[in-house]
């Protein structure tokens, strides 16, 4: 018999593979993987509105309902704030980036960039959500954290990952080493090592893009697509199109069975929907990690330059030498 590997003891095995690990980033790691559990309790419980009461309004037991994302950002935020390795948190929630200031934390090294409940507007529908984080280490190193220690490239994360609360709930993540993936088992209320060494395919045969907006995209985008529904038995096309809404869901589809996801720039919104530091940042992270690769569509997501918190970008991500076709196309066209 297997033994069951939990992501707590995983974390620890691995400890050692930083030079200057005191342990601290196993914390943090921890702590996020506690919120998880947290959110992913709630989530369950999200159909259950008729009985317990919609969000605003006040349930059975008198207690007031918070919206899902609301009550995500505030769990992660309180894992942080009370684990005491984290100095600066920056959410989707938040507009300004939050200072955690408390005893624990005075000495914290690590700033966690993350997006509590992406895809949120799929609650109400009971498909798959996610929750997206990214961490990297403080530059400066007296005083207070600042705005400068969260504006890092990409290539700076020390650790990336993703929760996808969907048929099963998986926490996702890497440091750098590979990825791995760990299913929460309910009766035990543990992560365990589900998916070791996580590796997407180099080519695939699904495009995920939102194509009611077809008429909006640069040229370059409308002629992949194109390219995409051609049939041409060599390369496997036409390829299968799947998009559920939910970024996270679609790439981790993508990552298990080899695709391409696609948010691109639109006519009405120049810079695409997604937001580099807590969305595109860490995933590109994790699909490069995985042996993929990421692009704003000219170049790698992980080396753009940081200027805001909430910054948007272009992306194309997914299996290597889909992406890099979807790149000539955009470098031909667009
Ligand atoms: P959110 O962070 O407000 O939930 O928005 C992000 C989500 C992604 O998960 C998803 O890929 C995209 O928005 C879907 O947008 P659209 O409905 O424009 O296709
Ligand atoms: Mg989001």
């Amino acid at each position: 018999m297997t033994a069951v590997r939990t992501l707590g003891q995983f974390i620890i095995e691995r400890q050692n593979d930083f030079p200057y690990a005191k342990g601290e980033l196993s914390r943090l790691l921890r702590d996020l993987a506690i919120a998880a559990k947290i959110v992913n309790r709630e989530i369950n419980k999200a159909g259950l509105v008729d009985i317990l009461g919609e969000a605003g309004t006040t349930n059975v037991q008198g207690e007031g309902q918070k919206k899902l994302d609301v009550y995500a950002n505030e769990q992660f935020i309180a894992a942080l704030q009370s684990g005491g390795e984290c100095c600066i948190v920056v959410s989707e929630e938040n507009d300004e980036h939050i200072y955690i200031d408390s005893e624990i934390s005075k000495d914290a090294k690590y700033i966690v960039a993350i997006d509590p409940l992406d895809g949120s507007s799929n609650i109400d529908v009971n498909v798959g959500v996610g929750t997206i984080f990214s961490i990297y280490r403080r530059k400066s190193t007296d005083g207070k954290a600042t705005l400068d220690d969260v504006l890092q490239k990409g290539t700076e994360q020390v650790a990336a990952g993703y929760i996808i609360y969907g048929s099963s709930t998986m926490l996702v993540y890497t440091t750098g080493k590979g990825v791995n993936g760990f299913t929460l088992d309910p009766s035990i209320g543990e992560f365990c090592l589900s998916h070791p060494d996580m590796a997407i395919p180099k080519d695939g045969v699904i495009y995920s893009i939102n194509e009611g907006y077809y008429t909006h995209f640069p040229d370059g985008v409308k002629k992949y697509i194109k390219y995409c529904q051609v049939e041409d038995k060599p390369t496997n096309r036409p390829y299968t199109s799947r998009y559920t809404g939910s970024m996270v869901a679609d790439l981790h589809r993508n990552m298990i069975k080899g695709g391409i996801f696609i948010y691109p720039s639109t006519a009405s919104s120049i810079k695409g929907k997604l937001r580099l530091v807590y969305e595109c940042n860490p995933m590109a992270f994790i699909i490069e990690q995985a042996g993929g690769f990421a692009s704003d569509g000219y170049k790698r997501i992980l080396e753009l330059d940081v200027k805001e918190l909430h910054q948007r970008t272009p992306i194309f991500i997914g299996s290597e030498n889909m992406v890099r076709k979807a790149e000539e196309f955009m470098a031909s066209f667009s």
